[in-house]
């Protein structure tokens, strides 16, 4: 009777899930595990950092709206991934994080590695956390947690497995790999409550859509178009659930931040449907900024906990954007809509009116090289279908405003932990999930330091991310945070280093760009050599984002 690893079985009920890749970075305690990954043929793409392995996994994730995987070792590998499981916990994304640990034998023996309760550490950061005691329960539990991790509303998982189950044996033949491990679950909406829905967003005059990571967790593209332009209503979206309505859609107003631009009476929204939004920080917390007070909201969202958390509302339904879209396309088709073309009209004009004004950018001289300038020649040269990370915190705020995206999943940027750091982790992460499509890591010049040894690994993984830097010499979003509150700057700036030769050290391509002309030449070449490559971009510090001036203008 063959025997077989604990690393062997986990290895084998991955497979039999599907999975084709994982993220990782070695230790003793993981060995089993490393070698049953080569015998199954699952490449680990090994980064330099365990959080550049936790984030790569998010990326491929929310890239490929399927799960992530990522490995890291016992005590510093599992907490040096742990601001990626808080940020995977908090944007919902599906990442099961495998952890060793210490031999159940070695407890509490000062051993290496070891003295901290991983589970413990993972349990309010994580949708589930387990400790697998028993090798032959591994099969049984990776499943689980595969289950727990899919099933909406998703989110990471993390199995914490002693390096003695891991390195036990046990026969074959008394071990059963399950065979369904992930489920479809579409929860559909009550039907009366889509009555009700329509009922309201027939009595607005100013209706919108918006459209949040939810929706775009529930696939439903095609369906939010037919309805969007069934009953002719307007579609703001925040970043994950950018490029759901492609951006040249004529319905398609921006993201959540630019409804700020329908700030008079009688201009704004009054009925809001609501796709997967959480209210909170993409809406402007409790502030009416975005969503008017008085606006009525239909939210269709799949967590009951998030539906009156922040905005009551008028009408709630629990279940898949993608089912309750079909089943209101269905019943609107039996109506007479309403026609809204003013209202339409006056969206397409505030949009137009935000790009003439931010257009003055482009028109000053240069160098230095403003912002918005270096943001529109990206956008202008980058190749169709060209993924986007965006890190930092101006870096993408600028990118916020005039990105163009016709695919979801797209555009990948920070969520609601706000971390600055994750860029060069995510595109390992969507560069693996897609190696054909290109893909560009927008990075503010202090995100990119943070990972910065992970210019080793696109190299030898051959992952040709174009890396683009945007620097200023400074956290910009900080130095502009104190300069918009009248305090002195204090710990902010930074000394302009050339992380193009750091690129090039590590063996990509790097590029040093301090005037515009050069940065659609040099964009397309990087591009064209299919190679990775950092270009660093000398931009102005000076003129800050407008969205910055509405998140700092709540905490004047
Ligand atoms: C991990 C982490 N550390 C610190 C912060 C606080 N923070 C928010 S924005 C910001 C500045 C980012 O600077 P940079 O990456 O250079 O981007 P820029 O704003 O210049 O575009 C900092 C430090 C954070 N959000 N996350």
């Amino acid at each position: 009777m063959a025997q077989v690893t604990g690393g062997e079985l986990l290895v084998r009920t991955l497979a039999a899930a599907g999975v084709e890749t994982a993220f990782g970075l070695h230790g003793a305690h993981l060995e089993t595990i490393f070698q049953a990954c080569a015998a199954h043929r699952i490449p680990i793409v090994d980064t330099r950092h365990e959080a550049a392995a936790g984030h790569a996994a998010e990326g491929y994730a929310r890239a490929a709206r399927r799960l992530g995987i990522a490995l890291v070792t016992a005590g510093p590998g599992f907490t040096n991934a742990i601001t990626s499981l808080a940020n995977a916990y908090l944007d919902r994304t599906p990442v099961l994080y495998v952890s060793g640990s210490a031999a159940l034998r070695d407890a509490e023996t000062n051993t290496l590695q070891a003295g901290i309760d991983q589970v413990a550490v993972a349990r309010p950061i994580s949708k589930w956390a387990h400790a697998i005691t028993l090798t032959r329960d591994i099969p049984r539990l990776t499943a689980q947690a595969i289950r727990i991790a899919t099933s909406p509303p998703s989110g990471p998982v993390l199995l914490d497995m002693p390096m003695d189950v891991l390195t036990a044996t046990v026969d074959e033949e008394t071990v059963r790999i399950p065979g369904t491990i992930q489920i479809e679950a579409r929860p559909a909406a009550d039907a009366a409550a889509l009555d009700t829905a329509l009922d309201l967003l027939d009595t607005a005059e100013r209706p919108v859509i918006l459209a949040g990571a939810g929706a775009w967790q529930c696939d439903c593209a095609k369906e939010l178009a037919e309805f969007a332009e069934l009953a002719g209503i307007p579609v703001f979206s925040d970043f994950q659930a950018h490029g759901l309505l492609p951006s040249g859609h004529a319905l398609y107003g921006g993201t959540f931040h630019k409804l700020a631009d329908f700030a008079t009476a009688g201009s704004r929204p009054d009925v809001v449907l609501a796709l997967g939004v959480r209210f909170g920080l993409f809406t402007l917390g409790a502030s009416d900024r975005l969503v008017p007070a008085d606006a009525r909201v239909i939210h269709v969202e799949i967590d009951p906990r998030e539906i009156g958390k922040l905005r009551a509302a008028d009408v709630a339904i629990v279940a898949d954007s993608r089912q309750t879209l079909r089943a209101l396309t269905a019943k609107a088709r039996t109506r007479r809509l309403r026609e809204r073309s003013a209202w339409l009209e006056s969206v397409r004009a505030a949009k137009a009116a935000r790009r003439e004004r931010l257009g003055a950018a482009l028109r000053t001289a240069s160098p230095p090289i403003h912002p918005y300038q270096a943001v529109s020649a990206i956008v202008e040269h980058m190749p169709a279908e060209t993924i986007v990370i965006g890190d930092g915190a101006e870096a993408y705020q600028w990118m916020n405003e005039v990105i163009r995206q016709d695919r979801p999943g797209s555009y990948i940027t920070h969520g609601f932990l706000g971390a600055v750091g994750f860029g060069l982790g995510l595109a390992i992460g969507a560069q693996t999930a897609h190696p054909s499509r290109p893909v560009l890591c927008l990075a503010g010049d202090g995100a990119v330091g943070f990972t910065i040894a992970e210019f080793d690994t696109l190299a030898r993984h051959r992952l040709p991310v174009v890396v683009v830097v945007m620097n200023n010499r400074s956290w910009a979003a900080s130095q502009h945070f104190q300069e918009l509150i009248g305090n002195p700057i204090a710990g902010t700036r930074l000394s302009g280093a050339r992380y193009d030769q750091v690129a090039e050290a590590f063996g990509c391509e790097g590029r040093h760009i301090t005037r515009i002309e050069e940065l659609g030449p040099a964009l397309r070449e990087a591009f064209a050599r299919a190679r990775p490559a950092c270009l660093n971009v000398e931009i102005d510090v000076a003129p800050m984002p407008p969205e910055l001036a509405l998140l700092a203008s709540r905490h004047s």
